[in-house]
């Protein structure tokens, strides 16, 4: 069950068009399946005014996470941190995000430099790599 989360955006200058709203990164206790309910979110304009929900409702399939085989191991640019195929703010993002942390299996990435620390110079590695 996912519940217990609001979001707010207090700039004012709003969302139009189509795209992304939120997206949501959680990580599971248990496999199974799990029925996402956006029909219990709230949206509304910045009027307070309470705007429809037209997301469907979203099953998902939690599986055990198998090792991955030799060939699908990343093989893409030690900058590319997140391993989304563009190396940008998300990728310094997640190196802040690490900074200064011992080096364990979930953060490896952000050591990009290999050097066995995540500090400045692995930013600036990222950010030369733009
Ligand atoms: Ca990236
Ligand atoms: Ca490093």
């Amino acid at each position: 069950m996912i519940t217990g989360f609001n979001v707010l955006r207090l700039d004012g200058t709003g969302l139009n068009g189509s795209g992304p709203l939120l997206s949501i990164k959680f990580k599971a206790k248990k496999v199974g399946k799990v029925t996402f309910r956006p029909g219990d979110c709230t949206l509304g304009d910045s009027d307070g005014i309470e705007l429809p929900s037209v997301v469907p409702n979203l099953e998902i399939e939690i599986v055990e996470e198998l090792p991955m085989p030799e060939a699908d191991i990343f093989a893409g640019p030690k900058e590319d941190v997140n391993m989304d195929g563009k190396i940008n703010i998300l990728d310094l993002i997640v190196v802040t995000k690490y900074f200064g942390e011992p080096i364990t299996e979930n953060n490896q990435r952000a050591d990009v430099n290999g050097d066995r620390v995540i500090n400045i110079l692995d930013l600036v590695a990222v950010a030369n790599a733009f």
